[in-house]
């Protein structure tokens, strides 16, 4: 059966933006604007404190953003990444993807293209996340730990009435990343990927690994030879996991999301995983995932 429009999201975090857009499809809205708007409302929140304001700074204490957007009906992108002192990232994202040149810009070049073009700016460090990193620091000089601990991506894929699919990420990366750190979120390929014909599907989890794997596209791929969602996920995530555990020696935390041009989802992860999905025929709601395979 083919169902006419659908939603996925990293994380518990999606779920409220990631609602409130499934009520504009349902009227006939348009999935580029779905993600643009369900990836806002999480960029907005506070308390979610790996995307947008609120988000966890870099080694100097500063919020370094990354965010990706693309259409899959056209497969036009536009990325940022070390994007700081902007209040949606997203949007900026969104924008350039409208670009044939200079589509993805990173670090002060990316910030000023926002300023320039009227995105509203903000300080996206709260009180809490300074507490956080200033916290951390402490942790860190005192018992010789690793930095990096704590790091999410909001990641989605929608899939209108008219057909059509698109994917954006955003997030504010590795908890004290060096500055000019980037992920696989802005990565497309990697953090992300969407075909309007075959379907989409978006990552999160440790950017340095995921990026070895290009396993959003791969996902799309393995879609196109007539694998259900979770079938592709399958496919592409666990044996690179395994790949990687084998010929680098380690591997971080992943997890994928996908969805078909049919409104079908999948997911692969190593790690408990929560996310959000909906269809015509399933309201959207917060489903867990556990690692795999099974
Ligand atoms: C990154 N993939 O910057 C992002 C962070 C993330 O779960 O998604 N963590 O590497």
């Amino acid at each position: 059966m083919i169902l006419t429009y659908a939603m996925i999201g990293t994380w518990r975090m999606a779920h409220e933006g990631l609602t409130a857009a499934m009520a504009d499809l349902k009227q006939g809205g348009r999935s580029t604007d779905a993600i643009e708007t369900a990836i806002q409302a999480v960029e907005d929140y506070p308390f979610f404190k790996s995307v947008g304001y609120g988000g966890l700074p870099n080694q100097q204490g500063l919020v370094e953003m990354d965010a990706a957007f693309m259409d899959g009906d056209t497969f036009a992108i536009g990325a940022v990444a070390g994007i700081s002192d902007v209040k949606n990232p997203i949007s900026v994202a969104r924008q350039l993807s409208n670009d044939h040149f200079n589509s993805f810009l990173v670090g002060a070049g990316a910030s000023q293209y926002a300023m320039f073009n009227g995105f509203e700016r903000r300080n996206m460090l709260t009180e809490r996340a300074h507490k956080l990193w200033a916290k951390r620091v402490k942790e860190i000089n005192e018992k010789n730990l690793s930095p990096y601990d704590g790091h999410d991506t909001v990641g989605m894929i929608s899939l209108d009435q008219q057909a059509s699919m698109a994917a954006g990420t955003s997030t504010s990366g590795l908890f004290m990343k060096k500055p000019g750190r980037t992920g696989d979120s802005a990565l497309s390929g990697s953090g992300f990927y969407v075909d309007s014909e075959i379907g989409g599907a978006a990552a999160t989890g440790l950017g340095e690994d995921l990026m070895k794997g290009c396993l959003s596209y791969e996902i799309v791929r393995l879609m196109g030879t007539g694998l259900t969602p979770q079938q592709a996920c399958d496919q592409a995530v666990y044996p690179f996991v395994e790949k990687l555990k084998k010929r680098y020696g380690k591997v971080g935390e992943f997890s994928l999301v996908a969805l078909n041009a049919q409104g079908q989802w999948g997911v692969a992860t190593n790690v408990e995983f929560t996310f959000s999905a909906g269809n015509e025929q399933q309201a959207p709601a917060i489903f867990m995932a556990n690692p795999g395979p099974d």
